[in-house]
C-alpha cells in the first residue's frame, strides 16, 4: 500500500526509536512465538498453552495463507471503498450509501490522525486512564480517520471464514474449555501516518472483584495481521500483567515518568500471523508514525461460565443479562464462520464447535444467513 515519508515524533522519537528497539528484542526472547502445534492426539501442544499463559499472549506464525490474505485485503478494499466520504455523510466516494448507515449497532470509529481518542477520558468506563503522545499529522491528512470497525464479519466474508478458522477455533477451545462462547470482532485499521493509539488498559470490566477471577476470567483476543505488525505500529502488551488483577495503569506511568512503559513488549508479526492476547494483560498501541499499514482482524472468545447469566455490556452494545438463549444466538456467528470457511477452503477439515454438535445444530451461509448477520453485534458477550 502507499508509502508515506516518516514523521518525526520530535521530541520523543530518540527514546522512541530506543525504546522500539529494546521492546523488540525482549520480545523475541520470551518464547512465545510459532507454528499452532498439536499433540499426537490432536490436542493443541501443552509448551504453546505454558506459554501463553506464562506470557499473557502468543503469536501463533504463518496461520493466514497468501490466498486467505489476497481475500482479506479485497475486503478491505471494498470496505474503504463504502467508508463515508467524511463522518456523519450518508455517501461514499462513488455516492452509494455508506457502509455503517442503517444499521443500530455501533461500527464506525472515527479519530483525528494520530490522535488517541480514549486516553484520559471516561469512554468505554474509563479504561484508559492515561493519554499516550499525540504526534502532529501532515497538514495534509484529513480532519477524521475511521481506525475501528466493530460488526465486522457482516462487511467482510473473508474475516468470516478467518472466524472459522479450524486450528484456530481448536486454540479458542483448549483456552477456554469446548464449550468456548463469542466475545465480538473487530478490524482494526492503522493508516501510516495517521492510525490512532489506544491507550494502555485492560480490557475486561465486569469481574475483577469476583472471589474466583483467575488469568482467564475476560477470555482473549485473536489479532490476525494482513500486512503483519512491528514496535512501531504493533500492539504492546506487559507480560504477566494479566495475572494481577486490576493494574494501576496511572501509577505505572507515572512511575515510569512517560507512556513507554518499560516492562512492555511489542506484539512482532510477519503477514498471516495470529496473536492470541488475553484481555486482562495490560495492552496499548501508539499512533502510527511508521510507513507501515497495520490491518488487523480481530475476535474474541470467552469462557462460557464467564458470561452466563451475568449482567453486563454497555461498552460495545446496551447492558444486558447475557441468558442461554442470548449466548445461542450469537454464536450462530460461529457455525456460520464454519460454514463459509467450508464454501472457500474445501479441502480444511472443518471444527467441530461442541454446543452446536451436541444439540445438533446445523447452519448454512447463504443468503438467508447473510442477511441474517446484519447487526449481529448488537448481541455481543461483552464482560
Ligand atoms: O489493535 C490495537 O491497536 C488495539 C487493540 C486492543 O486494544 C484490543 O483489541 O483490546
Amino acid at each position: 500500500m502507499n508509502e508515506i515519508n516518516r514523521i518525526d515524533y520530535a521530541a520523543e522519537d530518540a527514546a522512541m526509536r530506543d525504546y522500539m528497539a529494546e521492546g523488540e528484542k525482549r520480545a523475541y526472547a520470551l518464547g512465545n512465538r510459532g507454528p499452532i502445534r498439536f499433540t499426537a492426539d490432536g490436542r493443541v501442544h501443552p509448551d504453546i498453552l505454558e506459554a501463553y499463559w506464562r506470557c499473557g499472549f502468543y503469536v501463533f506464525e504463518g496461520v493466514l495463507k497468501p490466498d486467505e490474505l489476497a481475500d482479506i485485503e479485497a475486503d478491505l478494499h471494498d470496505i474503504q471503498a463504502r467508508l463515508p466520504v467524511e463522518k456523519g455523510a450518508a455517501v461514499d466516494t462513488l455516492g452509494r450509501p455508506a457502509m455503517g448507515t442503517g444499521l443500530e449497532a455501533p461500527t464506525l470509529f472515527w479519530a483525528r490522525p494520530l490522535s488517541d481518542p480514549f486516553g484520559g477520558t471516561d469512554l468505554a468506563g474509563g479504561r484508559h486512564p492515561v493519554k499516550m503522545h499525540e504526534p502532529q499529522a501532515a497538514s495534509d491528512a484529513p480532519k477524521e480517520v475511521v481506525y475501528l470497525i466493530l460488526g465486522s464479519l457482516q462487511f467482510s466474508e473473508a474475516a468470516l471464514r478467518v472466524y472459522g478458522h479450524p486450528d484456530l477455533l481448536a486454540v479458542a477451545a483448549a483456552v477456554n474449555g469446548d464449550d468456548f462462547v463469542p466475545f465480538n470482532e473487530a478490524l482494526w485499521i492503522k493508516e501510516p501516518g495517521r492510525g490512532a493509539s489506544v491507550a494502555w488498559h485492560q480490557d475486561g470490566l465486569t469481574h475483577w472483584d469476583s472471589p474466583d477471577m483467575d488469568q482467564g476470567t475476560h477470555g482473549f483476543n485473536f489479532m490476525g495481521q494482513l500486512y503483519g505488525c512491528t514496535p512501531a505500529n504493533g500492539v504492546w502488551v506487559v507480560p504477566g500483567s494479566h495475572k494481577n488483577g486490576r493494574a494501576d495503569i496511572r501509577g505505572m506511568v507515572a512511575a515510569a515518568g512517560t507512556s513507554r512503559l518499560p516492562d512492555a513488549v511489542p506484539i512482532i508479526c510477519a503477514p498471516g500471523d495470529v496473536a492470541m492476547t488475553n484481555r486482562q494483560a495490560v495492552h496499548g498501541s501508539f499512533a502510527n508514525n511508521s510507513k507501515d499499514w497495520r490491518v488487523t482482524v480481530n475476535f474474541g472468545f470467552h469462557r462460557r461460565a464467564s458470561v452466563l447469566d451475568v449482567m453486563a455490556g454497555g461498552i460495545h452494545n446496551a447492558a444486558a443479562v447475557y441468558d442461554a438463549a442470548r449466548i445461542e444466538h450469537r454464536a450462530r456467528m460461529i457455525g456460520y464462520g464454519i460454514e463459509a470457511r467450508k464454501q472457500r477452503f474445501p479441502a480444511e477439515t472443518p471444527f467441530a464447535y461442541a454446543p452446536h454438535v451436541a444439540r445438533g445444530l446445523t447452519y448454512k451461509w447463504d443468503a438467508a444467513a447473510k442477511a441474517d448477520v446484519k447487526d449481529y453485534n448488537l448481541d455481543d458477550l461483552s464482560i
